[in-house]
């Protein structure tokens, strides 16, 4: 039988270029995450996702990988993982490592060799197409990056695809050994002790080779869910995830909840759980040309619509990856909240309802301090996508204004989570005594670990009180879930319940006083099992972001 510990498990992600730097280069390091084992289990996690560490050029931040048997030396060594593995498994703790195998670096030796030639062993690692009669691109398909997925290559006079940056080849996943090659990898991290993955786009690892055309140039539509992907993920569980025991989340881009079944319904042995996007996109306008930059206002009933589906569609059958943060993701109180007058608030409500949910909780490093999107100027962000994406949008299409371009960079740009972990109120947040690779938030003066710790009320002692619960109650495990006031604009509502115990979960994610008399009327008698305001008795109204969970006997 497959260990689904993760069931009652809440899992911590960790950015470690931004997580804490132990040897003052102004990069967060294996030591420093491992500094800081004593801390996260203050807060009651049980596992660690960390996000990629292996040598990489770093083109994309780690994403870009060199070599998967190497850690890159500006994070450390192996023997730092090593000890990383062993500490943290000490205090229970389990390690997920980043599966990146859709593509790797260009650096990476299998690409440097495949580059070579037509016919050598590493020929068919990665996509190769002539070019078109017009010596052109194969086809009109675009890079997440900006621009065409192909790239020329001097070398083998062919193109390769990338659905990202040109420095990140995609693989071949049709080619047997490329599957032999990523299974090897698997079982040499799990000798060393890690517990699991996240795999990185892995609803792309198969790909559609009649290469058909998009319906617009440039577009990256149709990188999902390939003729092929289900058979190669299921191999890789009955040849890896299973005989080993390794737990898998996959980053799923595309997936609606009803096909999710596919992908996490157990007797199919492919993955344990995934991340959907479907509620990332409530504020992001439909079928605009400026695709991820184009915003409106988060639209709450689609959120309570899309999570419900989720919910329910997964009751019996699979299970559910909760988040609303992650290091792609920007701060969701500065994107759908209020990251100033309502802070704790508008923390503490979001955190209400993604824990409150059936499935397991993953909580962004900073995300359990209330951390905010900072509003930099455009030359002081680096990440690859708003550059890539600067330039296909504002300077190649026109069809965004820098200004407006730079509003939505505010809201929903990657770098908004990437900023340096905020420690404490000393230089540079506590992160590093040199100039951090990212600029520090400004506001890491009042917003930090250090305060958080030592204040009366604080976002870290919610979090850790909502991380006891999913230890201590299992109707957060089984309680079946009924979302109430679908329609509703500003409160988001729902109940989960296990025979006769009954749980209402609820906030208000407005400014505005929200009156909640029909949820509440037959619950006087209900018990508090957390709450974001200081009160006595059940209120009528709801306050500002006020969030709340009782619990009552049906
Ligand atoms: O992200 C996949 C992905 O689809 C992103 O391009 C996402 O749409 C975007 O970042 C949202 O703004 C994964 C990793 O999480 C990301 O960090 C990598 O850059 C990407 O794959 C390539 O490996
Ligand atoms: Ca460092």
């Amino acid at each position: 039988m497959r260990d689904t510990w993760w069931k009652d498990a809440v899992i911590y992600q960790i950015y470690p270029k931004s997580f804490k730097d132990t040897n003052d280069d102004g990069i967060g390091d294996l030591v420093g995450i491992q500094e800081k084992l004593p801390y996260l289990k203050r807060l009651g996690i049980d596992a660690l996702w960390i996000c990629p560490v292996y040598l990489s050029p770093q083109i994309d931040n780690g994403y870009d990988i060199e070599d998967y048997y190497k850690i890159d030396p500006m994070f450390g060594s192996l023997t730092d993982m090593k000890h990383l593995i062993q500490a943290a498994h000490q205090l229970d703790i389990k390690i997920i490592m980043d599966f990146v195998a859709n593509h790797t670096s260009d650096q990476c030796a299998w690409f440097q060799k495949s580059r070579q030639s037509k016919d050598n062993p590493y020929s068919d690692f990665y996509i190769w197409q002539d070019a078109a009669s017009d010596g052109g691109v194969p086809n009109n398909w675009g890079s997440n990056f900006g621009g065409s997925a192909w790239t020329w290559d001097e070398q083998r006079q062919q193109y390769y695809l990338h659905y990202y940056a040109k420095e990140q080849p995609d693989l071949n996943w049709e080619n047997p050994e490329v599957r032999q090659a990523i299974y090897q990898m698997m079982t040499f991290w799990k000798e060393l002790g890690v517990d699991g993955w996240r795999m990185d786009v892995i609803t792309s690892i198969s790909k559609d080779w009649n290469f058909p055309n998009n319906a617009k140039p440039f577009s990256t539509a149709n990188q999902q869910n390939g003729p092929r992907m289900h058979e190669f993920i299921h191999d890789m569980h009955t040849t890896v995830l299973g005989p080993l025991d390794m737990m898998a989340v996959g980053e799923a881009p595309a997936a609606k909840a009803q096909d999710a079944h596919l992908l996490v319904d157990p007797s199919r042995e492919e993955l344990d759980m995934i991340f959907t996007f479907e509620h990332m996109h409530i504020d992001r306008k439909p079928n605009d040309v400026n695709g991820r930059w184009a915003l409106q206002k988060p639209d709450f009933v689609a959120l309570k619509r899309i999570l419900s589906d989720w919910q329910k569609e997964l009751d019996d059958k699979g299970w559910n990856a909760l988040y609303f943060e992650n290091h792609d993701r920007a701060r969701v109180i500065s994107r759908w909240g209020n990251d100033t007058t309502y802070r704790y608030e508008s923390a503490t409500a979001f955190a209400t309802i993604l824990h409150g949910l059936k499935g397991t909780p993953y909580v962004y490093q900073g995300e359990e301090i209330g951390m905010t999107n900072p509003k930099y100027e455009l030359d002081e962000y680096v990440d690859i996508e708003l550059k890539g994406n600067y330039r296909q949008y504002v300077e190649e299409n026109q069809t965004i204004s820098k200004e407006d371009f730079l509003a939505a960079v505010h809201k929903i740009s990657r770098d908004n989570a990437r900023t340096p972990m905020q420690w404490s109120s000393e230089e540079n947040a506590g992160f590093s005594k040199a100039k951090p690779w990212l600029k520090v938030n400004p506001n890491y003066v009042a917003v930090n670990v250090e305060s958080d710790l030592h204040a009366k009320q604080s976002i870290f002692a919610y979090y850790q009180k909502l991380i006891q619960l999913r230890h201590t109650c299992p109707i957060l495990r089984e309680g079946t879930f009924d979302l109430l006031l679908p329609n509703h604009p500003a409160i988001f509502a729902y109940t989960r319940t296990i025979g006769e115990e009954e749980w209402l979960v609820v906030a208000n994610l407005s400014e505005e006083p929200q009156d909640i008399q029909a949820l509440v009327a037959t619950r006087q008698d209900a018990r508090w099992i957390v709450q974001n305001y200081q009160r006595q008795t059940i209120p009528t109204t709801l306050g500002p972001y006020e969030s709340f969970i009782l619990a009552s006997k049906k």
